[in-house]
């Protein structure tokens, strides 16, 4: 496509065995592209890749970050790199204004941080052992050292006899208070802020897709909710574009 042969954006994903965007972080900034129709092409990076890349295009890592990170992006027309999903929307949307995101709404932040408090860990649990077979021997050996690190027991023992479905219900209070605020505008439209997209509504459908693609019974645990299933839903447009 002639598009993607002059790319306004050059964007950093993480690589998998599929070939497409798996990361829920990269999804929310690929959904922005997709949305606003800036054209991109994507560099796929292993795991153990992502800081000499980063250090190599010359990236400083900013000071809200503890380590390197995708997504990131060239904007090619300014020869300018940056790294983290909130400045790389805010970015965007402040150079490509036209269709309009909302990038930070009052209802959004609500939602995105609940998400965070009360969903996280369940959905990190869910995810985390699966997506493991979806990386190269290499990213294998890292995802598993820092990953293991993080969560405190091997990757096997996440998943262990009825702790999933333990977990999950244990949230499911948490997960109906989402899901109301998730609806709170689905008369006036299916995204949060009603008839238009907004970033929180990125946020949510990139934690679906990653779920679906790493296992269709995880996509299912948040899809059963009709907040998170009908915003997913709506945002599907937007994943068309995925490498
Ligand atoms: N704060 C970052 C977080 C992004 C993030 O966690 N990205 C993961 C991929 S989903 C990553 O690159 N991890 C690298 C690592 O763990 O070394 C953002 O919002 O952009």
């Amino acid at each position: 496509m002639s598009t993607e042969n002059q790319p306004e954006i050059v964007l950093y994903d993480l690589a998998c065995v599929k070939n497409f965007c798996l990361s829920p972080v990269v999804w929310r900034i690929r959904m922005i592209l997709n949305y606003k129709k800036i054209p991109y092409r994507t560099i796929f990076i292993e795991f153990p890749d992502i800081e000499p890349t980063m250090k190599a295009i010359g990236l400083p890592l900013p000071e809200s970050e503890t380590k390197y990170t995708v997504p990131a992006i060239q904007h090619v027309p300014s020869n300018t790199y940056m790294m983290g999903s909130d400045p790389i929307a805010e970015f965007l949307e402040s150079t490509y204004p036209e269709p309009p995101l909302s990038i930070a709404s009052e209802l959004g932040t609500k939602i995105q941080t609940q998400a965070r408090t009360a969903a996280w860990l369940t959905f990190r649990n869910s995810v985390v052992p699966r997506e493991y077979h979806l990386f190269s021997p290499r990213s294998q050996e890292f995802f598993r050292r820092t990953r293991e690190a993080t969560i405190g027991q091997p990757l096997e023992d996440i998943l262990k006899g009825d702790r999933e479905d333990e977990s999950w219900k244990a949230i499911d209070p948490e997960m109906q208070k989402l899901n109301t605020l998730l609806l709170t505008n689905s008369a006036q439209g299916p995204f949060i802020l009603g008839e238009q997209p907004s970033y929180a509504d990125f946020f949510i459908a990139g934690l679906l897709q990653c779920a679906r693609t790493t296992e269709e019974s995880v996509f299912q645990r948040l899809a059963k909710y009709p907040g998170f299933d009908q915003v997913y839903n709506a945002c599907l447009p937007f994943m068309e574009k995925r490498d």
